[in-house]
């Protein structure tokens, strides 16, 4: 294929292409066939210290990389997001082969967004001032107290494959304008892109090391999480694996960003615009295979127009094209492996077993992990697919009565990462927003994410945020430098 030929397929280290140490190598498939799309190289432990020593030596003091000014860091960081651009078309099919979503999907979303937070996060570097603080206990005269943000240090970025190169900017980029240098190791589901974002990297100047990559499976990811030379973990990922990195981390208390699961619910009231919100709650759960933290997974509606908004969501499902991600007329890609559509499947399973109605949710014969994207009702609140993140095109639907019905079904979920309310009502969407447990409320609208906006998760969803300013002091610590000016001397 040609956005294959000439693609990196080694470790990017101090700036350099170089393979594993021991030689291994690490498969990638293509989910829509199940063939083997690309070998690249599976970094063990010993990569992952050459990584991260590569990263320590660079962001040094006194190194290219901490001396340079404001300005150069954020003309760099401009120069990626215009290269990502630039190769915007191989990026998307790079994306679209690794994960199976649909090309026209990686090309107008995953692939503009990954440039913009290079382009919104080059406007940060210029603008990291600390503050002159007066003393609260001191003499205003005497002393002089300011802080001042540094860089956090080495970053290990460990990310996903729903989103590879987004997901790969969303934690390479602040990072950098924060001043930090990066390994970053992408998802074994999929690890092109990242290594296409790296030599990008190299293409616009960014000095050696400020950036590697190490390839790898959970293995390559829980050294690096594990190593000590690292500063700061940035993770997203499942909830398990975030307790596994909160736990590496607290041996020496190294910082960490974590943006785990979500079982989002969306709530529509039934004066809402109905065919907006059908359309905004399909959106909601189906966009990118369901494989979406954020997916609309729970569905709250109404009852008057309950049965009015299921059967317009079961329509728009049965209307999903699924295929492979090259076809233009496909709507939705395979899921992303064979193990991954077994545990979906088995959701269905027992939801059925336990009395659910369930429409759509078939496997097609055909190659490739493709699952028909499913609606269920009259699940058991209690039941699997209604509590745990599904993490594919299931949604799960009830009816309410009342507002504070409402807000207490949503709010009953150990996650609270993003949530939902479609009315015509203003006052009581923000009423109700301001209820909601959930880093994120969208209202009469889903997916709306942008760098500017602070993006993360309450309870079992994380800690802390991504994008914006949050995203950014992210990457920072504050430090204290206070002056002794000494007592008058005239
Ligand atoms: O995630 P993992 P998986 C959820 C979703 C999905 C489930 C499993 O519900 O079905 O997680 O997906 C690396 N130390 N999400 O297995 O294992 C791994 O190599 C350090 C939600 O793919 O969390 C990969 O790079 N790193 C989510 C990354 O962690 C480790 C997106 C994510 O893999 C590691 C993906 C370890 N011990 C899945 N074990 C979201 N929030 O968007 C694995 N990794």
């Amino acid at each position: 294929m040609s956005c294959l030929e000439d693609m990196p397929h080694e470790l990017f280290i101090g700036g350099k292409w170089t393979p594993a140490d021991n030689h291994r190598l690490l498969t990638s498939f293509r989910p829509s066939t199940g063939e083997t799309l690309a070998t690249v190289a599976h970094a063990g432990a010993s990569d992952v210290s050459r990584a991260v020593a590569a990263a320590g030596v660079a962001g040094r003091p006194g190194s290219r990389w901490h001396r340079m000014s404001p300005a150069a860091r954020s003309r760099l960081l401009h120069r990626i997001g215009d290269l990502i651009l630039d190769h915007a078309d191989r990026l998307a099919m790079l994306d679209c082969l690794d994960n199976g979503k649909p090309l026209r999907v990686a090309r107008a979303g995953d692939v503009p967004a990954a440039a913009a937070v290079f382009h919104y996060m080059a406007g940060w570097p210029g603008r990291l001032n600390g503050e002159h603080v007066p003393l609260y206990t001191g003499s205003p005269e005497r002393h002089l107290a300011l802080t001042v943000p540094e860089p956090v240090g080495v970053v290990a970025a460990i990310v996903p494959w729903n989103f590879p190169l987004y997901m790969a900017a969303a934690k390479v980029a602040p990072a950098l304008a924060a001043g930090c240098t990066v390994v970053l190791k992408p998802a074994e589901q999929t690890p092109l892109s990242a290594l296409a974002l790296a030599r990008l990297t190299q293409e616009a100047g960014l000095p050696p090391g400020v950036l590697n990559v190490v390839t790898g499976d959970a293995g390559t990811g829980a050294a690096l999480a594990a190593h000590p030379g690292v500063d700061k973990i940035t993770f997203t990922g499942s909830t398990e694996v975030g307790r596994d990195i909160v736990r590496a981390a607290a041996v020496d208390f190294r910082r960490v960003t974590l943006e785990l699961g979500g079982k989002s619910p969306n709530i529509v009231f039934s004066d809402a615009d109905l065919p907006q919100a059908v359309a905004g709650a399909a959106h909601a759960i189906f966009y990118n295979q369901g494989e979406t933290c954020v997916a609309g997974s729970r569905l709250y509606v109404q009852r008057p127009v309950f049965d009015e908004v299921v059967a317009g969501i079961r329509e728009r499902a049965a209307a999903i094209r699924l295929g492979d991600g090259l076809d233009r007329d496909t709507d939705m890609g395979p899921l992303i492996s064979a193990e991954h559509r077994v545990r979906v499947l088995s959701y269905l399973r027992s939801a059925r077993d336990g009395g659910a109605q369930v429409t759509g949710g078939h496997p097609p014969d055909s190659p490739g992990y493709f699952l028909a994207p499913a609606v269920v009702t009259g699940a058991d609140p209690q039941a699997p697919v209604v509590r745990e993140e599904v993490f594919g095109p299931v949604l799960v639907a009830e009816p309410f009565d009342t507002v504070q019905e409402a807000v207490a079904m949503a709010n009953d979920s150990p996650y609270g990462l993003a949530a939902g309310v479609f009315t015509r009502d203003l006052g009581l969407a923000h009423q109700v927003g301001r209820r909601l447990r959930a880093g994120t409320v969208w209202i009469n609208s889903w997916h709306v994410l942008d760098p500017a906006l602070p993006f993360g998760g309450m309870r079992a969803s994380g800690w802390g945020r991504e994008m914006g300013r949050a995203g950014v002091d992210a990457f920072l610590e504050t430090k204290t430098l206070v002056n002794d000016l000494g007592s008058h001397q005239w």
